[in-house]
């Protein structure tokens, strides 16, 4: 116990401001970079736990996503490149906000009641993104691995799904692919290319990277595409600021297009997040008219290319759609109705998305900001690779099995990855020859809107059925109820944010001035019923 002793001591030098007490939210802790040193540091500690613990290499991503710059955050990759086990998500929280004199004692209770095995080997991998912040709270991160005797890798600059990806690789001794950015770009670029193989090649492809690391790492790949993808990079850091005025969620949240970027009348377009883990696509009309097509479009997209080759290769497999509550209604009840297809509601986050998916043989999730990708069970891969390998079966379902495969490959299963989940958008438009109009017709998004609220402790909301309705606090659902009454095909849900401080709101309705006005009239039942603080909400129009 004495190597605890002078950890303990090693952390005062990243000591933690009196009384602040942070949330392990949506996605690990996240709020301004200058109160996360010590963070940073304990999530070092609790890595290197877990990594003694499951004898495993374990992930440590440090980024914000789509949060302002000035923000920073951390997230932990668990050994097949899952997110943190939600079981180690308390921990995470009682080292992160323990006081410099109780740290020893959460330290020696976590290690006795996980029974960690301190004499066992531990490896870290580190990432992190663009933000200035960045390289001095990784290496806070590092300081803490150090400072257990543990080893650590520093991948500098990756994207979140990198990591994940990196850490997927280490632990399977390298059958999920090389452990190097060099083997994820030839991973990815490989089965693109087989996928596309007879696919004429694209207009150009525009790609709004946020001004982030998922920028730097596209350009850095497209060598590796060259002769099957043209994309044009914007917004890639060389001037403006991350996430701002940008990037996958002003896109999604705004319903605009990125600031400042020059957009064909329909040119296909799509927008990063700040750590390269969500995408959606968008396209200007000839009328000037914007069409967004966030993640429910492409889980659509997706789902149904999947179910077409299942079908060919007359496969008995599976599959469901997982959303979350912000998925639009249009996109559930078409996936449902017209496609027939399994559709499930996760709450937002994720990991339980990711867990949900997991129940089925094949498992697309998708939330609609754009975070998503596909899980094919062990046995669904077994079965299409042995169809793929029969030289007996009947060529047509041999090929459709062949291009599951390549799908496969070109998907990253550990975690929603932009880059793969561009190049798998990418394959399928041109396999079944669709243009971006093409794929924005299958279905008519209900109009909708987002919009958050100020209280004093947001932890007054709760909610059930997969965040659809408030239980507390008392009268704020049944206020919901008939404010949703009043309009058309409407639907209105609220749900405390798990990275921001806020309440956040949902509407959607028959028409654009429905959906605003409902958002704005559950804004104000929140305010008033949930202890909302500072001005009023006003109305939109
Ligand atoms: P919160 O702040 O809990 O709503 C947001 C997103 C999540 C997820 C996390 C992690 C929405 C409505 N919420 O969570 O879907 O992506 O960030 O990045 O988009
Ligand atoms: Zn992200």
């Amino acid at each position: 116990m004495a190597q605890f002793e002078a950890t303990a001591q090693k952390s005062a030098l990243h000591p933690k401001p009196a009384g602040l007490v942070l949330q392990y939210g949506t996605a690990g802790f996240r709020t301004t970079a200058k109160d996360l040193d010590h963070v940073m540091f304990r999530m070092g500690l609790l890595a290197v736990l877990r990594s003694r613990r499951t004898k495993a290499t374990i992930g440590v991503m440090v980024t914000a996503s789509h949060n302002p710059e000035g923000d920073n955050g951390v997230k932990l990759v668990d050994p097949m490149g899952e997110m943190l086990e939600v079981s180690w998500e308390s921990y995470a929280t009682q080292l992160a906000n323990a006081e410099q004199e109780t740290l020893l004692t959460v330290l020696k209770d976590l290690v006795e009641r996980e029974a960690v095995n301190m004499a066992h080997n531990a490896t870290v991998f580190i990432g992190r993104d663009t933000r200035p912040s960045s390289e001095s709270l990784a290496q806070a991160v590092k300081d803490g691995v150090a400072a257990l005797g543990a080893h650590c890798q520093d991948f500098g600059l990756v994207t979140t799904p990198q990591l994940h990806y990196l850490v997927c690789c280490q632990n399977t001794q390298g059958s999920y692919g090389d452990i190097s950015l060099d083997g994820y770009y030839k991973k990815l670029s490989t089965a693109f290319g087989k996928l596309t193989h007879d696919a004429p090649v694209a207009q150009p492809l525009l790609v709004d990277g946020a001004n982030g690391i998922g920028a730097l790492q596209l350009k850095a790949m497209l060598p590796y595409l060259k002769g099957r993808l043209e994309v044009k990079v914007t917004k890639d850091g060389s001037a403006g600021k991350l996430n701002h005025l940008c990037g996958a969620d002003y896109v999604k949240v705004q319903q605009e297009a990125p600031q400042g970027v020059e957009m064909g009348v329909g040119q296909r377009c799509c927008s990063f997040d700040g750590d390269g883990d969500r995408i959606v696509y968008y396209y200007n009309d000839d009328e000037g008219r914007f069409h967004l097509l966030d993640g429910d479009k492409i889980a659509t997209l997706v789902s149904t290319f999947i179910k077409e080759l299942l079908t060919k290769a007359g496969l008995d497999l599976q599959m469901a759609v997982v959303q979350t509550a912000y998925a639009n209604g249009s996109s559930t009840h078409y996936l449902e109705d017209t496609m027939k297809t399994t559709v499930r509601c996760a709450k937002t986050g994720v990991k339980h998305l990711h867990h949900e998916a997991l129940q089925f043989d094949v498992g697309v999730y998708f939330e609609a900001n754009g975070h998503g990708t596909v899980l094919f069970s062990k046995e669904a891969e077994e079965m299409i690779n042995q169809l793929a390998k029969d030289p007996s079966a009947p060529e047509g379902r041999r090929s459709a099995a062949i291009q599951l495969h390549n799908t496969i490959d070109l998907i990253n299963q550990t975690v929603g990855d932009a880059i793969s989940d561009m190049l798998l958008i990418e394959a399928v438009l041109a396999v079944k020859g669709l243009t971006i109009q093409q794929w924005d017709t299958i279905y008519t998004d209900l109009p909708n809107r987002q919009l958050k609220v100020k209280v004093a402790d947001r932890r007054v909301i709760d909610t059930t059925d997969a965040e659809r309705r408030a239980t507390s606090p008392a009268g704020l659902q049944e206020a919901i109820d008939a404010l949703v009454r009043k309009y058309r095909l409407a639907r209105s849900f609220v749900r405390p944010s798990g990275t921001e401080d806020v309440v956040r709101v949902y509407a959607e309705a028959d028409t654009r001035e429905s959906a605003d006005a409902l958002a704005h009239e559950v804004s104000l039942a929140v305010f008033r019923l949930a202890g909302g603080v500072g001005e009023e909400p006003k109305p939109l129009h």
